[in-house]
């Protein structure tokens, strides 16, 4: 298979990345609104479409399909415009994305947000883990070129509210620069 995208795509495709919690389905959902890019929501198309191999019981988790996980998201990336939201960005394909946001939240604010989600100890245990190691951002640094990776405080609405100031900012200046 092969995912050779469309470079030309007229508007960028955003990745917003982070342990759950952090806030990314909150502000893709905000720069949505505010860029008027649709926001795909990644975990959910894994469970409404069943690209999974079923469910982990201990983790509560489901196992994806990445290959049809991949399929699935190549077609909907292909014009570009897209805010992907998800808690792994290791998975894609590094053309598919002009900027990838990693979101972070202190600890306690992210307990805090998992108690209230219901998470089981463990989960929660493991993804605090997760943030405290920076393990997505050092994932994002990984899988992505470095100018393109920007890590972004989340802890309040403040927070949130300027995140998005700044991707807008930033789509503006892309849309000027790959303006044909
Ligand atoms: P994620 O998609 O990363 O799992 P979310 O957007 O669903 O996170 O947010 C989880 C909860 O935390 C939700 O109730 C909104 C709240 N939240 C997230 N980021 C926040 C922030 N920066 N300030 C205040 N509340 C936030």
């Amino acid at each position: 298979f092969n995912y050779t995208l469309n470079m030309d795509r007229t508007l960028p495709n955003i990745l917003v990345t982070g342990t759950p919690g952090t806030g990314k389905t909150t502000t893709s959902e905000m720069i949505a609104e505010a860029t008027g890019l649709q926001h795909v929501n990644v975990g959910d198309i894994v469970k409404s479409k069943q690209l999974h191999e079923g469910y982990l019981e201990e983790f509560d988790t489901h196992v994806l399909d990445e290959d049809k996980l991949l399929d699935e998201l190549e077609e909907l990336l292909k014009d570009g415009g897209k805010v992907v939201d998800f808690h792994t960005c290791e998975i894609f394909p590094e053309r598919w994305f002009d900027l990838v946001l990693v979101l972070r939240a202190d600890t306690s604010s992210l307990y805090d947000r998992m108690v209230k989600r219901g998470y089981n100890k463990r989960k929660i245990d493991e993804n605090m883990e997760c943030e405290i190691m920076q393990v997505v951002l050092e994932t994002a640094h990984e899988s992505y070129a470095p100018e393109i990776v920007v890590e972004l405080t989340s802890n309040t609405v403040d927070d949130m509210e300027s995140n998005v100031d700044r991707v807008k900012q930033w789509l503006d200046a892309w849309k000027i620069n790959n303006s044909k």
